[in-house]
């Protein structure tokens, strides 16, 4: 197991991990078709945003074009971008998400 040297003859090295994990932000775009209230109950079911966020979040990428639901771990961003995708597909919107890293 680990080098107490109760087991001999085998060598471990033990050392602490010290990355931070790469953090990555994940984006939503603005388009003419996708209805505002789609787009609230999506910042508000995928990524937990209360009524007050979803609607600020939405209407400053509506008016910019572009805007951050979330920053996360890449597992974590990368299934909340799937799910805004297929919820998008699912319901034939235009709507499209992406990642970016930090
Ligand atoms: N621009 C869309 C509309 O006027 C609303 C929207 C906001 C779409 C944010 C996509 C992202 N219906």
């Amino acid at each position: 197991g680990a080098d107490d040297g109760a087991e001999r003859g085998v060598a471990t090295k033990v050392r602490p991990k010290t990355k931070k994990p790469s953090m990555w932000r994940v984006i939503l775009m603005n388009d003419d078709y996708t209805p505002m209230e789609f787009v609230v109950s999506i910042l508000m079911g995928i990524f937990k945003k209360t009524s007050d966020e979803a609607t600020a979040i939405m209407l400053s990428v509506h008016q910019t074009g572009i805007g951050t639901c979330g920053v996360y771990t890449f597992e974590v961003a990368e299934t909340k971008v799937a799910q805004v995708m297929d919820a998008a597909k699912r319901a034939q919107h235009p709507l499209q998400c992406t990642l970016e890293k930090e």
